[in-house]
């Protein structure tokens, strides 16, 4: 019996040495430990022995047995290591740094408005800021001087978070941080700052209010600044990023952190004024309010208002994008639909 597993070892070893594909592999495990194989045939032979022989052949016979099946496994992987060496010699060879001939991504519409007014502001000497997007109550409201109890926050709620903090409704509330990172203008030069970045409210949603929605946010402050300078910015504004003559209108209005402030209004560009769902059957989008920063929002900062006057705007951004692009519903910036989003990049 003993001779026999010896023989049945040899011949296993001699057979697998010369296996070199996975298939043959399987052809030789049937061969040894199918149901006729022979180490099979060698189990049922055990019937013929006595039991103290039994007990010894049958421990020798199932070491074979698991010394078969775990060279089995053992050689498969050496097979398959083999042939993945294979393949990769054989693979043609593809230099993934090589940049594509294709344009594999867009800029989004609101990001394509955003960087063509950061670029024209540049030239004129702004420096671009990134407002946080979870702010303090502190920076949203008290720093822009609307206390707490004030109606204006009714207007602008919004979403919080468990340690108080909120997602800012508007980029103002980054001007107090910004006015303390560069304090008053010290060399005669106004202090001159752009800040884009994603508000969040809770809104009734409809074609031109979002949850979720760009500003673009501007400051100027230096011992001279008047309201003259804030026209010339807003008109340089609308000029370049439309490059054709649009029509808007100027009219007072009310910001706890301007004073005089204004609302500029742009003439909806959907209907040509006429009325539409997009501007509320008004013929005009509120777009870029602005005024002049109010006295108590500079010494919360720590500038100087006796010596210091300023303007800031806050440009609707996604709405300016609607205007540019003929977009008629604010919804679709946040739709994901590739499909209609790159009919508006360029
Ligand atoms: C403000 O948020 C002021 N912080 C703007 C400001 C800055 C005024 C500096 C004066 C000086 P308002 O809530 O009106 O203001 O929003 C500004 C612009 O953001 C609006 O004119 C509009 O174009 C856009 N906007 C406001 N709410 C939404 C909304 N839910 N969806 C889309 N755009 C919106």
């Amino acid at each position: 019996m003993l001779e026999n597993l010896e023989r049945i070892k040899v011949q296993f070893k001699e057979e697998l040495n010369l296996a070199e594909m996975k298939d043959e592999l399987e052809r030789i495990r049937v061969a040894f430990l199918g149901k006729k194989g022979l180490v099979t045939e060698a189990l049922k032979d055990l019937h013929n022995l006595d039991a103290e022989a039994k007990k010894t052949a049958g421990m020798q016979v199932n070491m074979l047995k698991n010394e078969i099946e775990k060279a089995i496994v053992d050689y498969q992987k050496v097979l398959e290591e083999r042939e993945y060496q294979k393949e990769l010699e054989n693979a043609e060879r593809f230099d993934y740094s090589i940049p594509s001939d294709k344009p594999v991504g867009a800029m989004h519409p609101i990001t394509i408005v955003q960087k063509q007014i950061e670029d024209i502001f540049k030239t004129m000497g702004f420096i671009v800021e990134d407002g946080l997007e979870i702010q303090t109550e502190f920076n949203n409201f008290e720093g822009v001087n609307i206390p707490k109890n004030h109606p204006a926050r009714d207007m602008t709620d919004t979403y919080y978070l468990d340690n108080g903090q909120l997602l800012k409704t508007h980029t103002s509330a980054a001007q107090n941080a910004i006015m303390k990172k560069y304090g008053a203008p010290k060399t005669g030069e106004p202090l001159k700052v752009l800040f884009p970045g994603r508000c969040f409210r809770n809104e009734n949603i409809d074609a031109c209010h979002e949850n979720t929605f760009f500003q673009l946010e501007g400051m100027m402050i230096g011992d001279d600044i008047s309201i003259s300078n804030l026209i010339y910015f807003m008109k340089v504004l609308l000029t370049e990023v439309f490059q054709r003559d649009v029509k808007v209108r100027l009219r007072p209005g009310f910001f706890p952190f301007v004073e005089p402030g204004f609302e500029l209004d742009i003439n909806c560009s959907i209907c040509g004024g006429v009325g539409c769902p997009t501007c509320k059957n008004s013929g005009w989008l509120e777009l870029l309010p602005c005024g002049m920063i109010h006295p108590n929002v500079l010494r919360l900062g720590g500038i100087d208002p006796d010596k210091y006057t300023g303007f800031a705007f806050g440009l609707g951004l996604t709405r300016l994008a609607m205007m540019k692009f003929n977009i008629k519903d604010i919804r679709l910036f946040n739709s994901g639909s590739l499909k209609q989003l790159k009919q508006f990049t360029v």
